[in-house]
């Protein structure tokens, strides 16, 4: 197996990351069933899986680039580049926590700054209150270095987070997994379907993709292109079709063509919009027609550039929908990670994976330690 020893390569990359691991130096597999009676519904998706199996998928970083991300930086790794993007969150909680315990001893003033920095930092009540309550029990009255404060936030944090960093697992006890992705607009679902497409098939399975946002050609393009990338098949309807028939009929599909994965997209709603969220539920009581566990997995993709309003989305969704698992993208940017902490002590809902930019490699499984430490700068 080819090494690249100047690339840091965490557990995140051995997992599923991208052109940096083991994995990935290796061609993608064709699928374990050459055979399958695969068929691209959509035009574009047509040719790529019929040929395909004689030839061994090219590895995920020849696959063409996102057509967003042709003018990608330079490459970092996922850490740094979750580093850099939590930076906004991180810096100002760290420069905070640096100048509130500078000579200065534990006490009731020097912990109420210190709530008030957690509380900004969007980590939530609960665990702000751990975090003060842990040093309040061990460490008060005594002078603390700042470094010492950022540990124990660390360890908190990560304790949080660690019950929630489940990975996204493909259990093959349904044939086809069902997986719907739903959100507020522009959160990356699309994108992160594309991503996941290229997992899952360099996992060897096969996979059907439904453009269940139906309300943009755009939207049924861009999951066109993420399918030629993936040499994924890409059911689609006229834009302005029923999202639930078009659920049903990828259902029936993915049955009949034996499909190992299907996700389906749908468009981005706000989660006040009575009458989207409504369609939103339509789909899911279609799906379940169809087969009463379905949707198997329903994963809600956040933005972390969101803030509190993530909260909500997660409530109502989570009611509409039954989300199953989180995916949070944007990590690479300016990112506050923090509500990823506040969300999971609410909810604990799975974590599945994070995005840390627009390739097609730039999934991450998520990792409670890694975050942790990223959020409190140690
Ligand atoms: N930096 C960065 N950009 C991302 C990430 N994930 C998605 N994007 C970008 O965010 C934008 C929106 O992504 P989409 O996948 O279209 O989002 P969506 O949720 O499908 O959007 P709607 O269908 O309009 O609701 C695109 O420009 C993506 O390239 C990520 O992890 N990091
Ligand atoms: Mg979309």
């Amino acid at each position: 197996m080819s090494q690249q020893p100047e690339k840091k390569r965490g557990l995140f990359g051995r997992l599923f990351g991208g052109g940096t691991t083991d994995d990935a130096a290796q061609p993608l597999a064709a699928p374990s069933e050459p055979e399958l009676p695969l068929k691209a519904v959509s035009e574009a998706a047509a040719s790529p899986l019929p040929d395909m199996p004689a030839e061994p998928l090219p590895a995920l970083e020849t696959l063409a680039p996102a057509p967003e991300a042709v003018e990608a930086s330079p490459k970092q790794g996922w850490f740094q580049r979750l580093k850099t993007g939590l930076a906004k969150t991180s810096a100002k909680l760290s420069e905070g926590i640096t100048s509130v315990f500078t000579k200065r001893k534990l006490d009731d003033d020097t912990l109420d700054e210190l709530e008030d920095l957690l509380i900004q930092s969007d980590l939530g009540l609960e665990t702000t209150e751990r975090i003060t309550s842990t040093l309040r029990k061990t460490r008060y009255d005594k002078t603390i270095a700042p470094d010492e404060v950022r540990q124990v936030l660390a360890d908190e944090v990560e304790r949080v987070l660690q019950p929630v960093a489940v990975p996204l697992v493909i259990s093959g006890q349904h044939r086809p997994e069902v997986i719907l992705f739903v959100g507020v607009n522009g959160t990356g679902k699309t994108t992160t379907i594309g991503k996941l497409a290229a997992r899952f098939r360099s996992e060897g399975r096969s996979v059907l993709l439904a453009a269940g946002d139906t309300f943009r050609a755009a939207a049924i393009e861009q999951l066109t292109v993420w399918g030629e990338r993936t040499g994924t098949p890409v059911i689609s309807r006229e834009v302005g079709s029923d999202a639930a028939g078009l659920a049903f009929d990828a259902m029936a599909q993915a049955r009949r063509d034996n499909v190992d994965v299907l996700m389906i997209d749908t468009a981005g709603r706000l989660q006040n919009k009575k009458v989207l969220m409504e369609e939103l539920e339509k789909v899911v009581r279609v799906l379940k027609k169809s087969d009463i566990a379905a949707p198997h997995q329903v994963l809600l993709v956040l933005d972390a550039t969101t803030g509190q309003n993530a909260l909500s989305q997660v409530e109502v969704f989570q009611q509409v929908a039954g989300v199953t698992g989180l995916v949070m993208t944007k990590l690479d940017g300016t990112a506050r990670g923090g509500i990823l902490v506040a969300i999971s002590a609410k909810f604990k809902l799975p974590v599945v994976a994070l995005g840390v930019g627009e390739r097609i490699e730039d999934l991450q499984p998520f990792d409670a330690h890694e975050f942790a430490r990223a959020i409190a700068q140690v």
